[in-house]
């Protein structure tokens, strides 16, 4: 499908707004997110709020690490160089006038579900709702990446956005970090990453990336770097703060055991019913999303009261790149509180763990969703 010409990009010198924290906070809450940090913009949103298909742009998580960057899309551009046969810079007008593609794709942190972990790992502390799945419009990455010309022995591709700040770094430090990150040339091509402008239908907006960020399905969202300015192909390990710091798999085992985190681990959610929602004795369908970035799901179970694991239902046609929904009808409800969970399984033969493994900074942590309802 094109999108370019259904999203109205507006011509001229545009610059976003320098964002109003306390306006992106009461914003936030005004749409029934859980505002983490109101100074660097975290947010999350309650699984109940996530059984679309497609998540309102309103209600969509946010996880930013530095202030929001201005930038004026007019004079904005997409270098694009390193080990390239044509090195190229695109405005936004020539970047919204190629082939472009609409996908739901599904962009879930690396941290979420972190705040699960015992003893507590470092980080925002995220429950389940780091995720969300939204219309993503834009060129695919690979078609850019051929427009420039890989050079043989190129290993990596290293995206920049325009925000930095300062970080802490190892030994009690702190330094000064760009936002960057990289992907190995293989990813970048295979991967159906999408360099996007739009969101839902809209110019992307300014929280999320303004005027274009990378997307790429299937990988923790890390790797869809926001307010991009720069992609460089090299041929080297890429050793950024975000690379090679941030976003690895310690395992606190010592010695040189990290590696950076990149498909997102198999998950369910539990949607409907609410937590604590009241309930009459009998039955009620319950209701959900899954996902996982190493293959699509083949399998959500269900378990009520404490009972055996029972196949729920797929719905729809298999998604491509967004999370698949399911649903369950649980009978037989007595009066009480009862426990209702979810775990997913993907084609790859992962299965949701009971407990996901500790690491010291609190990724991948796919704990199973449950829920408590109370039944009268
Ligand atoms: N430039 C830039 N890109 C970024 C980030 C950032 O801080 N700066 N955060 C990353 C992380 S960790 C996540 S989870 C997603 C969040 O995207 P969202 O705010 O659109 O939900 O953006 C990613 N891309
Ligand atoms: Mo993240």
């Amino acid at each position: 499908m094109t999108g370019a010409n259904l999203i109205q990009m507006s011509s001229g010198s545009q610059t976003a707004p320098p964002a109003d924290l306390a306006q992106e906070r009461r914003t936030a809450a005004q749409s029934g997110l859980v505002v983490h940090q109101a100074e660097s913009l975290n947010c999350e949103t309650p699984p109940s709020l996530l059984g679309e298909e497609v998540t309102a742009t309103a209600q969509f998580y946010r996880r930013s690490h530095f202030p929001i960057p201005v930038i004026d899309a007019a004079s904005w551009r997409l270098g694009i160089g390193g080990m390239v046969r044509r090195p190229l810079s695109l405005s936004l007008h020539e970047l919204t006038q190629m082939p472009a593609e609409t996908a739901a794709i599904t962009l879930e942190c690396a941290g979420n579900g972190r705040a699960l972990f015992e003893p507590p790992a470092s980080g925002v502390q995220w429950g389940f709702g780091a995720v969300g799945t939204a219309e993503w419009t834009g060129p695919l990455l690979a078609e850019i990446l051929a427009r420039a010309g890989i050079q043989p022995g190129a290993r990596e591709v290293v995206f920049r956005g325009a925000d930095q700040g300062t970080v802490d770094a190892p030994g009690g430090l702190t330094g000064q970090a760009r936002f960057e990150r990289s992907m190995p040339v293989h990813d970048a091509l295979e991967s159906g990453a999408l360099l996007a402008y739009a969101m839902n239908g809209h110019p992307l907006p300014a929280r999320h990336g303004y005027p274009l960020r990378l997307v790429v399905p299937g990988w923790y969202a890390v790797a869809s770097v926001k307010w991009l300015t720069g992609i460089r192909v090299a041929a080297g390990p890429f050793r950024g703060f975000f690379q090679d710091t941030h976003y690895v798999y310690d395992w606190g085992r010592g010695g040189d055991g990290r590696d950076p985190v990149r498909l997102q681990q198999v998950r369910a959610l539990i949607t409907r019913p609410a937590p604590g929602q009241d309930l009459a004795c009998g039955s009620v369908t319950v209701r959900g999303v899954a996902w996982s970035g190493a293959a699509p799901v083949s399998r959500v179970e269900v378990s009520v009261a404490g009972g055996p694991w029972q196949r729920a239902r797929l719905a729809g046609v298999p998604p491509a790149h967004g999370w698949q929904r399911w649903e369950f009808l649980a009978s037989g409800l007595g009066p009480g509180q009862v426990r209702i969970r979810a775990r997913a399984s993907d084609l790859a033969g992962r299965v949701q763990p009971e407990l996901p493994e500790w690491n010291r900074l609190g990724y991948g942590a796919n704990f199973i969703h449950e829920i408590v309802v109370v039944v009268r």
